[in-house]
């Protein structure tokens, strides 16, 4: 092949996006509560190893890109569109009014909004840290959100604490810490209850997100269940305000099973939020997207979402990687991320109503009918019956790829 120019390069992307085939019309996509994050698309490659690959981009253009490939909803913290030095002044409803005009253009509502307690030189002790001047800097921060969460018509608030942990053993209390951490959370909780009643909107969910490591050596809320126990400790004045966003690569970061973590805060009652992406076992946040690395866990865990009538937001907190440009963000990383998720979401929906899984999964539910407390006797009347468990695993392997559907290969 002969080298190619760049704008030859974007003819190829583009045909060769075309002739993957099987992307779904925006229309589609807007059906799904897909939102997609600011700080996503603004993601210009950098981190600690790495200078930025992309050049910066408004967030009227993300958020009219959003609109036009048909992710419905947007997601931001405070500081990815208004600077630090902004935030609680004058000037920052009006660069909260440019959002509003952005949104309505590109038919896009705001669903979520975060605050950022970690970039900042302020928070380089964490959220909660000792000083009082900067935890009352903080609440300041999370009421500000609040307010501008209430100010876009969002329904939610995510908070991932960052910095909450540290890097030299014994230099925090970690339970005074954690306290000071929840005061945080009252403030934003109570200034929410009051923005609610006069508005006469319904108060934010406000969804705790754990990551088990980075940017802090040990983290103190380190997993989705570490933030259960933390909402149940009795610190938080509204704990019925206070629900999960667990992130899919943040459970596999810790070796744990995003599965069984969703089914943990599902039982909770506090799967509220989740932020969708992808990446490997024990390793740091890469923020893979969707459906790249762990296609067969993905679909079990929308099997999982769908049999249990789990109705909130995905959010595609995914970071497209180094090597894709400014142009392929909207031609391939965020169309591609949307369409797998619809396609898995829609192949759950066909694992659950599959006849050879339903009947295996109801014939183990059954059980062998041994009359018998002898662990020999219903051991051995239920041998046949367990073997159902791989030809399970087997039959989710080929409506992943399309067996089902007749796809075969005659060698
Ligand atoms: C990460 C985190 C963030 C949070 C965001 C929302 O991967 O570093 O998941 O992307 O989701 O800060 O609060
Ligand atoms: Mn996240
Ligand atoms: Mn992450």
């Amino acid at each position: 092949m002969t080298p190619l120019s760049v704008p030859q390069q974007t003819a190829l992307v583009d045909r060769l996006a075309g002739a993957c085939g099987g992307a779904y019309p925006p229309g589609t996509r807007r059906k799904y509560f897909i939102s997609g994050p600011q700080w996503a698309a603004a993601y210009e490659g950098q981190a600690l190893f790495h200078a930025p690959t992309r050049e910066p981009v408004a967030f009227e253009d993300v958020i009219r890109h959003y609109g036009e490939i048909g992710v419905g909803y947007w997601t931001t913290h405070d500081t990815d569109v208004i600077p630090a030095a902004m935030l609680g002044k004058e000037e920052q409803w009006e660069v909260v009014e440019r959002i509003k005009k952005a949104l309505s253009e590109a038919g896009v509502d705001c669903s979520m909004v975060t605050t950022e307690t970690f970039h900042h030189a302020v928070f380089a002790a964490g959220p909660a840290a000792e000083s009082p001047e900067i935890r009352e800097y903080a609440a300041f921060r999370l009421r500000n959100t609040v307010k501008i969460g209430h100010e876009l018509g969002a329904g939610y608030a995510v908070y991932w604490p960052g910095s909450l942990g540290y890097q030299v053993q014994g230099a925090i209390d970690e339970v005074q810490t954690l306290r000071w951490y929840a005061d945080g959370l009252n403030a934003a909780c109570e200034i929410d209850i009051e923005i609610a009643r006069k508005r006469g909107r319904p108060t934010l969910k406000h969804c705790l997100e754990a990551k088990p490591f980075e940017p802090q050596a040990e983290i103190l809320l380190p997993t989705s269940d570490a933030m259960l126990a933390f909402i149940a400790s009795g610190l938080l004045k509204h704990p019925e305000m206070v629900g999960l966003n667990p992130e899919y690569l943040h459970e596999l970061m810790w070796g744990g099973a995003p599965r069984a973590a969703l089914a943990r805060a599902l039982l909770a009652g506090k799967l509220w939020h989740f932020d969708i992406n992808d990446g490997y076992r024990l390793k740091h946040d890469v923020d893979i997207a969707v459906g790249l690395v762990n296609p067969l866990d993905w679909l079990n865990v929308l099997v999982l979402l769908r049999s249990y009538g789990y109705n909130g937001p995905f959010n595609l907190d995914y970071k497209p990687p180094r090597t894709t440009s400014a142009y392929g963000v909207w031609k391939v990383s965020f169309p591609t991320a949307v369409d797998r998720f619809i396609t898995l979401w829609e192949m759950a929906g066909e694992v659950i109503a599959d006849p050879v899984i339903k009947e295996a999964s109801d014939a183990l539910k059954a059980g062998a009918g041994a009359a018998s407390t002898d662990p020999e006797v219903v051991a051995a009347a239920n041998r046949e019956l367990l073997t159902l468990h791989e030809l399970i695993g087997h039959r989710l392997f080929q409506i992943l790829v399309g067996q089902h559907r007749g796809r075969l290969y005659s060698l």
